[in-house]
């Protein structure tokens, strides 16, 4: 490691990986200890505590260091550090491995570390997000993570890595802070300032960082979060593809990129404080903070930090941590300018651009056109691959109504209309052809109907996350399991809800199957809207109403609703 850069945190870089002589050993002696299968939180930061991201830890927080960092942003040595780390683990199994080795394992089962534990406490998580994110709202992802998804106990002692996670993507981009380091020091550089992103950078990105390293005569490490960040976030591969595409609009050798598996809590100022000793330990002098750093905002879109809070943290920490701030004001495009201007340099009554985060989706999802002045082409395609415009995007069509009320007549018809039309693959999910299939061994009671509902759900998130449609024709009778199938759905392309209101009269009138005679007479059990509930849905897209109109017409309206909702329509291949 050269003398030139900067020192880590805490004076060594720490590297928790043993030898293979040793990895081996303790392969060999896990097989008799207990074991844990590590969440993808937990991988994340047992990855940077293994390659000394987080120098001068060298394990999961004990109890002392923990108090400390969550009451003074400090180890109980003194060291500034902002951001408890710990291994959360279930109660039981937390007490029974006190004094034992616990054997850490990833996703499949890889033993990654090994922890001889000997401290085991249990916080008071509430207390541990009024002091580290200012907040018990679990609006705040990091309060929600905290208060929801992590389990009561932590647990610490000595840390022994046998393997850094592995990782098959973007291989030559994933570096440990040595590996960067030495590409540092084989390139010469000696002043580096980094830029944290968890976004697709465009214009006013570079224009920042771009910058930030001519005012300070560095050269710049562009070091995105690629672990886990906010839900909702563009994945990692489209936006490490658009980094890529960047990376040559520097000027030459005085850019790189690469990426870093930390897990964000968002937690706005303390994060900030976090990021720039991380970026510290990977040989970075430097750290750009802009406004709203890693700070997320509540379902009203109020912000839990003030905008530039985290600079205000970062200025009081940053001569002790020995990391310069650059910090940035917000960057607008002004039109008579031509140019990206700092916030507070807008001259009185200039025209102000800018495309919001929201926007930008919205003109993804209409096929809009996103303005030069905005970003770069070769970001605007990498986008477009991963978000197409709505026409050809998988879509959901998830019926919902009373045994008989022609729900399946309905769904076939609209199968047989979107096949004619052709285009992107057509899957149908009809509630009596999945209880044949995919749900065989299922009953009627609410945990079974639960179970073929999320099934159902599942299968259509797939055909829908890959572009193609799923027509949906269960009873699902219960909203909640709806709304998570919905939730489900939403994350990889559209969802419509239609419900089929056919009254219980008109369906037992009609009773096609002869299954409300049985019921009424008790000879079927639990039949919904007879002996077994029927929960309305108030957040349909649609609502179909059998009496007024022929399942031609039926299918017909929700033709018309995709095709006003940019689903279907004339530049679409369907
Ligand atoms: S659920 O609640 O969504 O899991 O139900 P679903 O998978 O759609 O299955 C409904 C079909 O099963 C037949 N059937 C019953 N329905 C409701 N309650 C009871 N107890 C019951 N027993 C059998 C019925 O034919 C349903 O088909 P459709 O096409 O809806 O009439």
């Amino acid at each position: 490691m050269s003398d030139h850069l900067i020192a880590p945190h805490g004076g060594t870089l720490v590297n928790l990986v043993g030898d293979a002589d040793r990895a081996a050993e303790l392969k060999a002696a896990a097989a008799d200890w207990p074991s844990w299968d590590l969440t993808p939180r937990q991988i994340c930061d047992i990855e940077l505590l293994m390659n000394g991201a987080f120098s001068p830890l060298q394990t999961f927080l004990g109890q002392a260091d923990y108090e400390n960092v969550c009451a003074q942003m400090r180890l109980a040595d003194g060291t500034i550090w902002p951001m408890p780390v710990c291994l959360d683990l279930p109660e039981e199994l937390a007490n029974s491995v006190n004094g034992q080795s616990l054997a850490l394992r990833d996703l499949e089962g890889v033993i990654l570390a090994v922890l001889h534990v000997d401290d085991v406490y249990t916080p008071d998580r509430e207390a541990e997000a009024q002091q580290v994110f200012g907040t018990t709202n679990p609006e705040h992802p990091g309060v929600a993570h905290l208060l929801q998804r992590t389990n009561p106990c932590y647990v610490s002692g000595r840390l022994e890595g046998m393997a850094l996670p592995h990782h098959y993507d973007f291989r030559t981009l994933r570096q440990t802070p040595a590996e960067v380091r030495d590409q540092f020091q084989k390139m010469g550089w000696t002043k580096i300032v980094a830029f944290q992103t968890r976004n697709p950078m465009h214009r006013a990105h570079q224009e920042i960082t771009l910058r930030a390293a001519k005012d300070v005569g560095a050269n710049l490490l562009i070091h995105p979060v690629v672990g886990l960040t906010k839900p909702g976030d563009v994945d990692h591969y489209t936006r490490t593809r658009a980094y890529q595409s960047l990376l040559p609009t520097y000027p030459h050798n005085t850019a790189a990129l690469s990426l870093l598996n930390l897990a964000m809590r968002m937690g706005g100022p303390r994060e900030a404080v976090w990021h720039a000793i991380i970026r510290k330990n990977h040989g970075c002098t430097h750290f750009i903070v802009g406004r709203d750093h890693a700070g997320p905002a509540d379902r009203s879109g109020k912000a839990f930090y003030g905008p530039y809070d985290a600079q205000e943290l970062l200025a009081k920490y940053q001569d002790e941590i020995g990391v310069s701030m650059v910090p940035f004001q917000m960057m607008v495009y002004v039109e008579e300018q031509a140019a990206y201007v700092p916030q507070d340099q807008v001259p009185e009554g200039a025209r102000v651009l800018n495309i919001s985060g929201t926007e930008l989706r919205k003109r993804l999802n209409e096929g809009r056109d996103l303005p030069e002045w905005f970003t770069f082409p070769d970001i605007v395609k990498e986008l477009r691959k991963s978000y197409p415009p709505r026409h050809k995007q998988g879509f959901t069509v998830f019926f919902t109504g009373l045994s008989g009320s022609g729900k399946s007549t309905i769904a076939n018809v609209l199968l047989v209309k979107l096949l004619e039309m052709g285009g992107r693959p057509v899957s149908i999910l009809d509630g009596d052809v999945v209880r044949k299939h995919l749900s065989s061994e299922l009953g009627f009671s609410k945990e079974h109907r639960d179970i073929n509902i999320r099934r159902i759900g599942y299968v259509a998130s797939e055909v829908t996350k890959n572009g193609g449609i799923a027509i949906c024709a269960p009873i699902a009778p219960y909203d909640q399991t709806r709304k998570d199938v919905r939730a489900m759905i939403e994350e990889g392309g559209g969802f419509i809800l239609v419900h089929v209101a056919t009254s219980l009269e008109e369906c037992e009138a009609r009773d096609r199957k002869g299954f409300y005679a049985k019921a009424r007479a008790g000879i079927i059990k639990e039949f919904t809207g007879i002996s077994d509930p029927y929960e309305e849905p108030h957040d349909a897209e649609m609502v179909i109403q059998t009496e007024d109109l022929t399942a031609e017409e039926a299918a017909q309206e929700i033709i018309l609703h995709l095709e006003r909702e940019g689903y279907i329509g004339p530049e679409s291949d369907i």
